[in-house]
């Protein structure tokens, strides 16, 4: 059989599929926004104002990210499974800037909010692997120019990433499957509306919420798994492998 005979599937993954990795939520009540203001880190705003005080805490978080302890849970090699064993087409489609997707070996693998361990220059465009940190005074690998360059991610009020590739493949899905989200943060969270509006490529295609607890999109879902990633997410993997996805 051919790869189109098979259901295409796209996941949409947020940070609760590395909270188990030791990475912390956004929303949750011990979570980053609990403890700094996204009007002081995480807008354009914010960076044009007090470049330093957001490469600090960016470089906490990568800091963290590439100290050794923090490794792939349960739910990402589960994910990196279906993509080595389902006939069909898979894409992961992840809203977290952390690199557990790709350690765990998900390949086909798109980060629509950007990339930690990666750093941008606002004058060349140069996109550059970066584990350290980084300051005003940095220097552009590329254009060799100073203080240009900031963390790829996306902040709110800028466009994410790769979305002509996710919304055609939105489109023609079979199964949509969120994961780890809250589903207050636009667009990622009109998703699944969007794939039931588009019908997906057979008609029919089957959306599913796995979470700790439903999301503000939860009533959208065909089928909710409530419960910690690293058991919710190998589970439902096995299911899909068994053919037996809504059942
Ligand atoms: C577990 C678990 C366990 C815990 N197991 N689960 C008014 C209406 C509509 C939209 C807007 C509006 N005003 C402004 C907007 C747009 C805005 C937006 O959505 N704002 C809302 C807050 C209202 N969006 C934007 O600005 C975006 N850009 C944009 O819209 O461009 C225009 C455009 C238009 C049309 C098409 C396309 C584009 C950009 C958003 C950028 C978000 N950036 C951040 C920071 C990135 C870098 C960084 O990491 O620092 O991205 S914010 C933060 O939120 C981060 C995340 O990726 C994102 C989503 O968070 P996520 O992953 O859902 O985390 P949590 O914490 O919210 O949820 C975790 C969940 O896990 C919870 O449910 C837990 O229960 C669960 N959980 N432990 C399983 N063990």
């Amino acid at each position: 059989m051919d790869k189109r005979d098979y259901p295409a599937i796209v996941i949409l993954t947020g940070a609760g599929i590395s909270r188990e990795s030791g990475l912390e939520t956004f929303r949750d009540a011990d979570g980053i926004w609990s403890k700094v203001r996204i009007e002081d880190v995480a807008t354009p705003k914010a960076f044009a104002r007090d470049p330093e005080g957001v490469h600090e805490f960016y470089n906490a978080r990568r800091a963290g990210l590439t100290a050794g302890n923090i490794v792939p849970n349960a739910a990402h090699v589960a994910l990196a499974r279906l993509e080595a064993e389902w006939p069909g087409e898979i894409l992961v489609v992840t809203q977290n800037i952390d690199d557990l997707h790709e350690r765990a070996g998900s390949r086909n693998l798109l980060h629509m909010h950007g990339e930690l361990l990666k750093v941008r220059c606002g004058l060349c465009g140069d996109l550059a692997d970066w584990t350290g940190d980084l300051g005003v005074g940095v220097r552009c690998p590329d254009c060799g120019e100073a203080g240009a360059l900031r963390p790829h991610v996306v902040w709110f009020g800028e466009m994410p990433l790769e979305m002509e590739r996710i919304y055609e493949n939105l489109e023609r899905c079979g199964l949509f499957v969120s994961i780890g989200t809250s589903g207050n943060v636009y667009p990622a969270a009109g998703f699944v509306a969007h794939v039931k509006q588009a019908g997906g490529q057979t008609g029919r295609a089957h959306t599913a919420e796995l979470n700790l607890e439903p999301s503000e999109g939860a009533s959208h879902f065909d089928e909710t798994r409530y419960g910690p990633a690293t058991k919710v997410v190998p589970e439902y993997v096995g299911k899909i492998l068994s053919g037996g996805w809504g059942t």
